[in-house]
């Protein structure tokens, strides 16, 4: 088996103690960062959210998948840093105000980095005001992704999407929500521009958001 299918078999079966050092055999052997990056890990990464899609796996191998890849990440880091390979876009992702939840949303996180992002995690019970705030210090960020895991927290959405109108920066983003009571209908009452149902459609939502926000 070849050293790059291997990083993709240990990513996609969570085999996180070995990730590191066969990322840092492939480096060593010359191969190309964003190599190791897209043919091993995110590819890997795309057929454990194909599997979680077709209940093929559940949250807990998704979560050791992911975590595998962060190690695999860590790694690369500073050599794709150094080779200037960029990250494909920047997304600003957040529980809303008044939400402690966090498993779906680092999971949520987890997939955008598989799938090439930059995530800016502003954690849980996030206020309007924080996403403007990093909206304004992150002008080239196109994604801003909210999560909510509470039926008394959804209203949280509606008043971040409308702080986020009234502070003239609407037009600048596109706003994807996410979480267990949020619908596709709730989505649509309140404007924004996508929802997704789990961690894996949210990057594969993400993927398309920003294609459109790049025509
Ligand atoms: Co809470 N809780 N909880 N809780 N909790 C729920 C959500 C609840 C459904 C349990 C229940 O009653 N059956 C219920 C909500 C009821 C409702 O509003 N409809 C509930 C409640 C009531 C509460 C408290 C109010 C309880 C209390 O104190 N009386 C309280 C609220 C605290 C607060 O937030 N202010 C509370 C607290 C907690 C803990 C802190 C103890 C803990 C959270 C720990 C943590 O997150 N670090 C907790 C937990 C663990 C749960 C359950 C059991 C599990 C949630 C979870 O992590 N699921 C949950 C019951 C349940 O879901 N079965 C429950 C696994 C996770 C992978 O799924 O988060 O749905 P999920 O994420 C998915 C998708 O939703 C989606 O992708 C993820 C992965 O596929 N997704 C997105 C999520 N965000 C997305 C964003 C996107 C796209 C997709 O785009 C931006």
């Amino acid at each position: 088996m070849s050293i790059i299918k291997e990083i993709a078999a240990a990513v996609e079966t969570g085999k996180s103690k070995v990730v590191g050092g066969l990322v840092e055999t492939a480096l060593a052997e010359g191969i190309d960062p964003a190599v190791i990056l897209n043919e091993g890990m995110i590819a890997a990464m795309g057929v454990v959210g194909e599997k979680f899609k077709n209940n093929e796996i559940f949250v807990p191998e998704m979560l050791i998948a992911a975590r595998a890849m962060k190690k695999g990440v860590e790694i690369l880091q500073p050599q794709l840093q150094k080779q200037g390979v960029e990250p494909i876009g920047k997304i600003i992702l957040g529980t809303v105000a008044g939400d402690l939840h966090d498993i779906g949303k680092n999971l949520v996180g987890m997939m955008l980095e598989g799938a090439g992002f930059k995530v800016i995690d502003l954690g849980v019970d996030v206020p309007a005001e924080k996403f403007i705030e990093t909206m304004k210090a992150n002008p080239d960020c196109k994604i801003v992704a909210l999560s909510a895991l509470l039926t008394s927290t959804m209203p949280a959405i509606t008043s971040t999407i409308k702080a986020i109108e009234d502070a003239g920066l609407r037009n600048t983003v596109l706003i994807m929500i996410g979480g267990a009571p949020v619908t596709q209908a709730f989505a649509d009452e309140v404007g924004a521009d996508g929802y997704s149902e789990d961690a894996a459609s949210a990057a594969e939502l993400a993927k398309k958001l920003f294609a459109q926000a790049n025509k």
